[in-house]
C-alpha cells in the first residue's frame, strides 16, 4: 500500500503545495496532510489503515456521516442511466422542489456546481438587479474563491495568511466594503457613506470560515432592516449551514426562535427573536449529498432577472448534473425522514462540554461557540464575536492539540479558523471517544 508520505512527495511534484485546495493542506498546523483511501460513517480510513473519528465531515457535506448507503444507492441508480445529458433532467426539478419546498425565502433556484458559483453569481444578480457595483461583505466571511469575495477572507485564505489574496485587481477591491460582524453601527455608517451605491450585503449568517462565530441577538434582523430600507439585497451564504443547523437553515432557525418567543414569551427565556426573510440565499455542501454542487436561489423576481429570461448571463455544463442531484435528493430526504437537528443539538453539546470541563479543570482559558453540529475551540480567554477577537486565539495551542488529538486518532480541521463538523454517525462510541481525547489533549497541554 501506497504510504501518505510517498503520495504526498509525489503530488508536490505535480499539484501545487500537493493538494487541490489549500485548506487541506497542513502548513499552519506542522507535518503532512494524511491521504484516504476510504471513508465510511464518522471514520476516514488513511492510506496506512489507520481509522480516525472525523470532525471535518469532507468540510461540511457529510451530515449523515461518509458513504451513507443510501446516497450510495441512489448515486448507482443514476449511474445507470449515464453521467451527464447536457439537457435538462428530472432530478432537477425534484431537487428545486426539495429545495423550495424546504427554503421558504426561496421562489426559484438555479443549480451549479460549487458554493464559490452560488455566491459570484448571487452577486452579479444582486448587481444586475439594483444596477449599482458596490457589495458588502464582512472580515473573516469566506464566500468561495471569485474575485470580489476574496478580500479579509476567511477559511484557507485566512489560515495561509493571504485573507486579501494577491490577483484582485484594485478596482475589483474597491467595489467591496469589508465590514466587522457582529456590529450594527458599522454597517449603519457604510450604508450613510455610499449612498444609492451598494447592490448588496452577502453574509454568513454563522459563521463557519473564521472558526465558528454566531450572530448577536438582533444583529441579523438589523442587516434585513437596513438592505431593505437602503434598497439593496441581502444575501445569505448559507452554503456551510444550510440543511445543517436546521432543515431551511439559520432563516429557519430564526423563524422557530421568532414563533417560540411570540408563542410563550415569559416562559421561553429567549432573547427576543424576529425572522430574517434574505432575497436571496446560496447553497452547497450537503444538498450533493457528497458530490459537487452549489445553488442560489431567492425572490422571483430577482432570479428571473437570470439568462435566459433576463440578461444576468449564468451557466454551467454540469450545473444539474444527474450523478450530484441524485446523491443530494437522497441526503435531502434522509433529513425530512429524520429531522436529526435536536439529536445533532445534543452531540455538539456533549462535546463543547467535555472541551470547557477539561480546560475548566485545567484553568485554561478556551471558547466553545457552537450550534447544533458546528462548533469551533478557540484558545483564548476573549469571547469570539467577530475576526479580530477570532485572532486572538493562541495558535500555537491549537497546534499542539490539534496533533495530539490526531495522534490519538481524532481528526480537526488543520486551522484554528475552520469549524468542526458533527454527522448523526458520531453518536455514541465514537463521540465518547473523542471527547475523551480532546479532553485529554488539553489536559497535556
Ligand atoms: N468552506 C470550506 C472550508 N472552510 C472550503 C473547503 C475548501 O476550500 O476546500
Amino acid at each position: 500500500m501506497t504510504s501518505s508520505e510517498s503520495l504526498f512527495a509525489r503530488a508536490k511534484q505535480l499539484i501545487p503545495g500537493g493538494v487541490n485546495s489549500p485548506v487541506r493542506a497542513f502548513r499552519s498546523v506542522g507535518g503532512s496532510p494524511f491521504f484516504v483511501r476510504r471513508a465510511e460513517g464518522a471514520h476516514l480510513i488513511t492510506a496506512e489503515g489507520r481509522t480516525l473519528i472525523d470532525f471535518v465531515c469532507t468540510w461540511g457535506p457529510a451530515i449523515h456521516g461518509h458513504n451513507h448507503p443510501r446516497i450510495r444507492a441512489a448515486i448507482a441508480a443514476a449511474l445507470d442511466n449515464g453521467t451527464s445529458f447536457g439537457t435538462p433532467n428530472p432530478y432537477e426539478v425534484e431537487m428545486a422542489e426539495l429545495i423550495v419546498r424546504f427554503v421558504p425565502s426561496i421562489q426559484k433556484v438555479r443549480m451549479c456546481n460549487s458554493g464559490t458559483e452560488a455566491t459570484m453569481s448571487a452577486i452579479r444578480l444582486a448587481r444586475g438587479f439594483t444596477g449599482r457595483d458596490k457589495i458588502i461583505k464582512f472580515a473573516g466571511c469566506y464566500h468561495g474563491h471569485s474575485d470580489s469575495l476574496l478580500i479579509k477572507a476567511g477559511s484557507g485564505a485566512l489560515t495561509h495568511g493571504h485573507p486579501d489574496s494577491a490577483g484582485i485587481p484594485a478596482s475589483f477591491a474597491r467595489e467591496t466594503i469589508v465590514l466587522p460582524y457582529n456590529d450594527c453601527l458599522a454597517l449603519d455608517a457604510a450604508f450613510a457613506a455610499n449612498p444609492g451605491q451598494i447592490a448588496g450585503v452577502i453574509v454568513e449568517p454563522y459563521c463557519g470560515n473564521v472558526g465558528f462565530i454566531m450572530p448577536e441577538a438582533g444583529y441579523l434582523a438589523h442587516l434585513r432592516t437596513v438592505t431593505a430600507q437602503h434598497g439593496a439585497l441581502l444575501i445569505f451564504d448559507e452554503v456551510m449551514t444550510g440543511f445543517r443547523l436546521h432543515k431551511a437553515g439559520v432563516q429557519g432557525l430564526l423563524a422557530d426562535e421568532a414563533a417560540a418567543a411570540a408563542l410563550e414569551p415569559s416562559t421561553t427565556g429567549l432573547q427576543p427573536s424576529h425572522s430574517v426573510v434574505p432575497d436571496l440565499t446560496c447553497l452547497g455542501k450537503i444538498i450533493g449529498g457528497g458530490l459537487p454542487v452549489g445553488a442560489f436561489g431567492g425572490r422571483a423576481d430577482v432570479m428571473d432577472l437570470l439568462a435566459p429570461l433576463g440578461p444576468v448571463y449564468q451557466a454551467g455544463t454540469l450545473s444539474g448534473n444527474p450523478l450530484a442531484m441524485a446523491a443530494g435528493i437522497a441526503a435531502l430526504r434522509l433529513l425530512e425522514e429524520q429531522n436529526p437537528y435536536q439529536r445533532l443539538d445534543a452531540l455538539g453539546r456533549q462535546l463543547r462540554e467535555a472541551v470547557l470541563s477539561a480546560a475548566t479543570a485545567k484553568g485554561l482559558p478556551v471558547q466553545v461557540p457552537q450550534r447544533g453540529s458546528m462548533f469551533s475551540i478557540f484558545f483564548t480567554e476573549t469571547p469570539v464575536r467577530d475576526y479580530t477577537s477570532a485572532l486572538t486565539g493562541d495558535a500555537a495551542l491549537f497546534r499542539r492539540f490539534f496533533h495530539t488529538c490526531l495522534e490519538q486518532g481524532v481528526y480537526l480541521a488543520p486551522s484554528a479558523y475552520e469549524a468542526g463538523f458533527l454527522s448523526t454517525a458520531h453518536a455514541g462510541a465514537d463521540l465518547d471517544r473523542a471527547c475523551e481525547v480532546m479532553a485529554g489533549a488539553i489536559k497535556a497541554l
